[in-house]
């Protein structure tokens, strides 16, 4: 053997060796380390929630000790709050699962969460824990909590119903999913120009972490567009099949922001998507020096969930919008299938997985969306895919109004989503051929209930789309829904009586007393001598028996100046005005500035209280009752004339704020950049609302039920909520005023044949003069809004002007009757338990979704162990006994993760570590 052959057998060797040395570790699964090792639920003494906290400074943010600012110690804070909601969704849906239980997913293309860090604290009970915690650190919890953005993910009323449902599925126990989209940027903010005019800037709120959202990056699903549809034979049944194959496909990408329930371990999960390119950077363009080219599609597919469309009872008709809605359905339908697989079923039991619900008509593609998988993907019949579509869907509506009724271009979704044009198009011919049947009229019926319009375009109408499609359909409000079974869905009513239903709204009880309103909240307790009313608000008619003790009106009545001397000290903060306070009424209008909700007859009014008071005499100004009317609301940008309503109240707030003559008498302010956050301190402040729609006009107009909770009494027209108010708490508690929806048409009409102007009043005619010759500004600037009040006046504000002052009035002269008026107060706040969106949920989880709640067990066991309740457990509080127990329960399976979670576990997992090692 040579001398290199030598060595190269020795070399062998060596390698043999090394390629035999033993793993030092032996790699094996062990089913249930992963379980064990699952943190136990974090500490909640405030030594624990200083170190949680300091923690996240350090590793999240990160921070040092000097830069240790209340905006850090916010985001460090909430972190520490997501941790524990990560764990106890970790739970929850764990559990759900186990269960199988049926659960309700709510799609919304818009939410209005609010701030979450308080609502949050409160819902955990760990208020007075982190207060301790913090004061640590040199901060009040209460300085923390604004620091927090407010996420403006929806334009109003629809958007905040959505998140106030969250609030109480979670309470409640309600297996429940929100679906939506994260938009990068929210609801414009609004500001003030020096012409009294709207400013719209965009609402970067993703600038900064949101620590309430995760990422979830590995849920990516890839959503098509455009495209041609394929043609075949199906081998096995030789029925002919469809396939699309899109052109063009984006991912969505989940961001799950986990909701607490009050009082409940259960935690659910809104999921919002946003959408993200295939791939980020097209290499070949970047590499040619076209380096915008080689950003397209990143940009291109980013543009789907970059701005929420700031319209509000007003259709959006952009090919762009039209995307985000098939962006948010088809994602969503993916991942509610992917669940249910997942639990090993089949697709014949969607049905009875999940209720999905509509909310309003931007879901609506979602239809032809499930259709097309079960047919084209899951293979079904027409029969059995069209009735687990029905079965699985309903539709909410929430307007009325015609220019917000979403009708889309046929051409515009043929192009977009061929094969969905053509399941619409095959539901409509299924659905009419039955709709002839009973057409007797010369297809008049038929006309009028197609799916598909022929007017200026060839148009689908999402409306009638969404109720064929679903098994029930629900209007938000008892009116609302009379005026949809009997006029504008009136055919389809009778088509199927039993498919429409009425489910009124509600608001959730923890932000809209127990949280914007801790002082009252206290009383309430205090009184009542307990909180059950936090998740049981009819526990609030106990309060009738206080209306009319003295002692108790005092206390209502203080709690209500501590949150108006609150406003007033920001109102100077913010606008520099100075508004009084004791004795004084807060008199608030806030919502969308729309014409039909006539914030334009409240400014028409204020300027005939000022009119009216400047004429006055000395004497007779000292027993004037003095008024702050306060309005706040945004216009959708593109919609002029609420522009211009803004404008006008803002010159007439100039005018009057700073009139010698009238001094505090009579203020006018207008608060820019309406929020949940603002809402929050508004509501608790007021004396009295306005919910003065058009009546017929307003679906429900939902903020109405915050007031009456808060004290706060209505001055409102016969629409919407207002009307169920004055059933619960009493018409003489309500301020209620003007027509029936059933006679406006009438009234309308006569103004359409006899001209609005001569039928106006002779006040507002002097005031409409006044306007014009120049008083508020430019005349030309507002002659637009004149000329509708006195051409048609659509919104009869001119027949309506009279009653409304009127009403007024007696607001006034009520308000100096302090006894009457707390009475009032007190008697709407204990009426309003059936407001509590508790209540409406319920109803849904009743008549509409079948679902059940599903409350996570409690962790058992403890009591035999005789560990109480106190977790996490101390070291010292385990002995060696009572470990061997858990061990034992642990290793036969008698146990569910939570239990784990708090028995962890430190001990066994060491132990059992040990062994290893020794083996
Ligand atoms: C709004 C109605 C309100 C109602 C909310 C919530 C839309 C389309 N509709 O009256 O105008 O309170 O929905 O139901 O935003």
């Amino acid at each position: 053997m040579s001398n290199n052959e030598e060595k190269q057998k020795k070399i062998n060797k060596l390698v043999e060796e090394l390629e035999s040395s033993k793993q030092k570790y032996k790699i094996e699964k062990k089913p249930l380390l992963v379980e064990n090792l699952l943190s136990p639920y974090l500490g909640s003494d405030f030594k624990n929630l200083q170190k949680q906290i300091v923690y996240h400074l350090e590793h999240t943010l990160p921070r040092n000790t000097k830069t240790f600012q209340s905006f850090g110690t916010y985001l460090a804070t909430s972190y520490t709050i997501r941790d524990r909601l990560l764990q106890l969704s970790h739970d929850t849906q764990k559990y759900y699962n186990e269960k199988k239980v049926k659960q309700a997913c709510y799609i919304s293309i818009e939410y209005l969460m609010g701030r979450f860090l308080r609502n949050a604290v409160l819902n955990l009970n760990l208020e007075e824990k982190y207060e301790q915690a913090l004061a640590g650190f040199g901060y009040a919890l209460e300085d923390i909590y604004d620091e927090e953005q407010d996420p403006a993910l929806g334009n109003g009323g629809l958007g905040r119903l959505a998140a106030c449902f969250l609030d109480t599925l979670a309470t409640h126990n309600y297996p429940a999913w929100g679906y939506g989209l994260r938009y990068n940027y929210g609801l414009f903010r609004q500001s003030i120009g020096s012409e009294g005019e709207q400013v719209e800037k965009t609402d970067v709120w993703l600038q900064f972490p949101y620590p309430f959202m995760v990422e979830n990056h590995f849920l990516r699903i890839p959503i098509g567009f455009y495209g041609s549809i394929e043609t075949y034979v199906d081998e096995k049944t030789k029925g002919t099949r469809f396939k699309w194959h899109p052109s063009e496909y984006v991912i969505a990408q989940a961001n799950d922001i986990l909701i607490p329930g009050y009082g409940t371990d259960n935690t659910n999960t809104l999921r919002l998507w946003s959408c993200r390119p295939i791939e980020e950077l097209d290499f070949d363009k970047f590499s040619l020096g076209d380096f915008k080219g080689a950003s397209e599609n990143r940009l291109n597919a980013e543009n789907i969930t970059n701005v929420l469309y700031p319209n509000d009872n007003e259709v959006a008709g952009k090919e762009l919008r039209f995307k985000q809605q098939y962006f948010l359905v088809a994602a969503t339908l993916h991942d509610i299938i992917r669940r249910l697989k997942e639990q090993k079923r089949t697709i014949y039991e969607l049905p009875d997985f999940a209720a999905v619900q509509l909310n309003d008509t931007h879901p609506t593609l979602a239809i032809p969306e499930l259709l097309r998988i079960l047919l084209d993907e899951e293979m079904l019949t027409w029969e059995e895919a069209w009735d687990i579509t029905q079965r699985t869907f309903s539709y909410t509506n929430h307007t009325i109004l015609p220019e917000a009724l979403e009708r889309w271009p046929v051409k515009l979704i043929s192009h977009l989503l061929p094969r969905h044009m053509q399941l619409i198009e095959a539901i409509n011919w299924k659905f009419l051929e039955k709709v002839r049947k009973i057409d007797k009229n010369n297809g008049e019926l038929t006309k009028k209930m197609s799916l598909i319009e022929n007017s200026w375009d060839t148009l689908v109408r999402m409306a009638w789309l969404a109720i064929v499609g679903s098994h029930k359909v629900n209007g938000v409000s008892g009116i609302h829904t009379n005026i949809l079974k009997n006029i504008v869905f009136q055919d389809f009513h009778s088509f199927y009586p039993n498919k429409f239903v009425n489910v009124t709204n509600g608001v959730t009880p923890r932000r809209w007393l127990h949280a914007c309103n801790p002082k009252l909240s206290e009383l309430i307790t205090s009184t009542l001598k307990s909180n059950d009313w936090i998740y049981d608000l009819a526990h609030l008619s106990k309060l009738r028996e206080y209306a009319e003790n003295e002692d108790f009106q005092l206390k209502w009545a203080a709690i209500k100046t501590f949150n108006k001397r609150k406003l007033q000290a920001y109102v100077k903060k913010e606008l520099k005005i100075d508004i009084g306070c004791d004795g004084v009424i807060y008199d608030i209008q806030i919502k969308r500035i729309h014409e039909y909700k006539r914030q334009l007859m409240n400014v028409l009014a204020s300027i005939h209280f000022y009119l009216k008071i400047k004429k006055m005499s000395k004497e007779e100004k000292t027993k004037v009752q003095k008024r702050v009317s306060f309005i706040a609301g945004k216009a959708a940008p593109g919609y002029l004339v609420a522009k211009k309503i803004i404008k006008l109240i803002n010159r007439v707030s100039n005018v009057i704020n700073n009139d010698p003559e009238i001094g505090d008498l009579f203020k006018v302010v207008y608060l820019p950049n309406y929020s949940v956050t603002l809402a929050e301190l508004l509501i608790p402040a007021t004396d009295v609302s306005e919910h003065i729609s058009t009546p017929g006009c307003e679906a429900s107009g939902t903020s109405n039920m915050k007031f009456v909770l808060n004290g706060g009494l209505i001055l409102g027209t016969l629409d919407g909520a207002n009307l169920e108010i004055m059933e619960n708490s009493g018409e003489e508690n309500v301020f209620a005023f003007g027509i029936t929806s059933k006679e406006v048409p009438q009234v309308k009409q006569r103004n359409i044949e006899q001209g609005a102007w001569n039928l106006m009043p002779e006040e507002l005619q002097s005031i409409l003069g006044i306007i014009e010759e120049g008083k508020f500004g430019e005349a030309d600037e507002f002659r637009g809004l004149l000329e509708e009040l006195k051409g048609v006046d659509r919104y009869i504000t001119g027949h309506d002007f009279i009653p409304y002052i009127k009403e007024l009035e007696n607001v006034m002269s009520t308000y100096q009757k302090p006894h009457k008026w707390w009475k009032m107060s007190i008697l709407g706040c204990a009426g309003s338990g059936w407001l509590s969106s508790d209540r409406t949920i319920k109803e849904y989880a009743e008549k509409i979704w079948g679902i059940k709640p599903c409350p996570l067990p409690k962790i058992e066991s403890d009591k035999e162990l005789g560990l109480g309740n106190s977790f996490p457990l101390k070291e010292k509080q385990i002995d060696q006994k009572k470990v061997n127990i858990i061990k034992k329960l642990i290793k036969d399976q008698k146990t569910n993760e939570r239990f784990r979670r708090v028995y962890s576990i430190m001990y066994q997992i060491e132990e059992e570590n040990e062994k290893d090692e020794k083996n």
